[in-house]
């Protein structure tokens, strides 16, 4: 028995695993994109991830961080791969188990999911497996010669262009899914609820604030789903149900048919930290949720709104804030004057103002049960507060950190934030002296963030400038330096720069 060269041992494995996964994806393209296998099991594994690490919930939340997600994982498998293949080097058998085990991996994965849909890390496995052994015996001549060279170089071949193949199958297979469509067609069929209108004034963008709306397309996106969840407006149907005294069935068409309100809300994430960016704002049309509520009758006893998403992920919101009257909080269909972008929820999520999206602003939203506090939601139970009302906080866009200016007048500019009570004053403090006042830009509403900016007096050399955010109670931002973890950070922002 001849052995296999490193080189043709390891391309032996890394073809197989790019077969399987090829083969998987054209499979899950026919069901659902999410059963895909490394979505499947890269999806088993955040939700896996253990709570408390701070820099670990900030991956999880993330979006750039599900780009490193997916390359980590890309290169854990072509490792595994290589592995594969040089342990078989004399018999077939310790890699094509290796490849099989994956296979065994992405099915217990994806069982583990509410997707569910073990069939494509099924067929996955055994196509690893057959190709592996097929090219095994190819690449395994009793003589290397010429001929035998070409025979191996041919069947690789045959299996790149069968797994490409595949792999385009299931792209292609998983874009027909039909949201673009069923948002097109949604988009002609949206009430017209004018958008509250917005001042002049509202921002101070020339000396660097964001625009007072953030576009669809700038809009921070934080979730937890490695693929966007694909839902029509034609399928969606939302159960209102559990402490109530009589059940909803909504379907979209009902939904839109309903009293709607249109509000201006920035919405904030719990793992902004100090400084951050995970903040923006835009316009939102939907149904109050109150009037929801009210018309299911909430039983005595009912502590939360537990909303599920289609992707399995779970928010709960307390009942009391969803009732108050003028909370404002709604189950949304358009955003910034179209129908949700699918990444942002489409076709219905919730929005409330002034709780962290975290316990409040599920997306891609199916189910609503009233509940009490005893059904832990997905947060809650890797260790997040159970109430997360967003606090007054403040962050300086300019100067940057690190910046050159010249020394005289400086104009520091940013936004600062108190959503459902409102900014009074925002204060900074040059150097560590004493606070002073910002001018406000004009204020559009207490569920939206504000800008101010200051103009300074700066002599040369380097400088700290400070901001501090004064709510509507007179209260100012707390100091007091705290993380993400368990319901969001606190302290001042603050930026140096040097004046020359
Ligand atoms: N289905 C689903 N909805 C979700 C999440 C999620 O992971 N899955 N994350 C929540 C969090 S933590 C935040 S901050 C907001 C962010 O909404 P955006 O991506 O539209 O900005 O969505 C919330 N809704
Ligand atoms: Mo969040």
């Amino acid at each position: 028995m001849t052995s296999l060269s490193r080189g043709r041992a390891a391309t032996i494995g890394l073809l197989a695993a790019g077969s399987a996964l090829a083969v998987g994806h054209l499979v899950a393209g026919f069901g659902d994109p999410r059963t895909s296998p490394p979505v499947a099991v890269g999806g088993a594994f955040i939700d896996l991830v253990p709570p408390g690490l701070k820099e670990f919930a900030v991956a999880v939340f993330g979006t750039a961080d599900k780009l490193a997600l997916i390359v980590g994982m890309a290169l854990v498998i072509a490792a595994l791969a290589v592995v594969a293949g040089l342990s078989s080097r004399r018999s077939v058998l310790p890699g094509a188990l290796l490849i099989g085990a994956f296979g065994l991996v992405g099915v217990v994965a994806a069982v583990s999911r509410p997707e569910g849909g073990p069939l494509p890390s099924l067929a996955a496995g055994a196509v690893g497996v057959g190709v592996f052994a097929w090219l095994h015996r190819a690449g395994r001549a009793p003589v290397a010669t010429e001929i035998d060279r070409r025979r191996f170089l041919a069947t690789s071949g045959l299996v790149v262009v069968g797994a490409g193949l595949a792999g385009i199958g299931g792209s292609s297979l998983s874009k027909g899914s039909g949201v673009t469509a069923s948002r097109e067609a949604v988009a002609g069929r949206l009430p017209n609820v004018p958008p509250p209108p917005i001042p002049a004034g509202a921002d101070f963008v020339a000396d660097g604030t964001p625009t007072f709306l953030t576009t669809n397309r700038d809009f921070y996106r934080i979730d937890t789903a490695l693929v966007v969840p694909q839902l029509r407006a034609e399928n969606w149907r939302l159960r209102l149900h559990g402490m109530v005294d009589r059940e909803l069935d909504l379907s979209f068409t009902d939904l839109i048919n309903r009293r709607l309100e249109s509000r201006t809300i920035t919405l904030a994430c719990v793992s902004n930290e100090v400084g951050g960016n995970l903040i923006s704002t835009a316009h939102f049309v939907g149904v109050p949720v109150r009037d929801l509520l009210l018309e299911a009758g909430v039983r005595p006893g009912a502590q939360q709104l537990l909303t599920t998403s289609t992707d399995g992920y779970t928010a709960g919101t307390p009942v009391d804030v969803l009732l108050e009257p003028d909370r404002g909080a709604l189950l949304a269909f358009e955003m910034n004057g179209e129908p949700l972008p699918a990444k942002h929820g489409f076709p219905v999520r919730m929005v409330v103002p002034g709780l962290y999206g975290y316990v409040s602003a599920t997306k891609w939203l199916v189910d609503a049960e009233v509940t009490t506090f005893d059904r832990r939601a997905y947060w809650q139970q890797r260790g997040w507060a159970q109430q997360g009302p967003i606090k007054t906080q403040s962050r300086i866009d300019r100067p940057q950190r690190a910046a050159q200016l010249q020394a005289g007048p400086v104009t520091v500019a940013g936004i600062a934030w108190a959503q459902h009570t409102g900014i009074d004053a925002v204060q900074v403090r040059v150097d560590g002296g004493p606070w002073q006042a910002a001018e406000l830009a004009t204020e559009v509403g207490r569920d939206t963030w504000r800008m101010w900016r200051a103009r300074l007096d700066l002599a040369p050399g380097e400088h700290v400038v400070q901001c501090r955010a004064v709510d509507r109670t007179g209260t100012p931002q707390t100091e007091a330096r705290q993380g993400v973890v368990p319901d969001g950070a606190t302290g001042l922002h603050e930026t140096t720069f040097r004046c020359t």
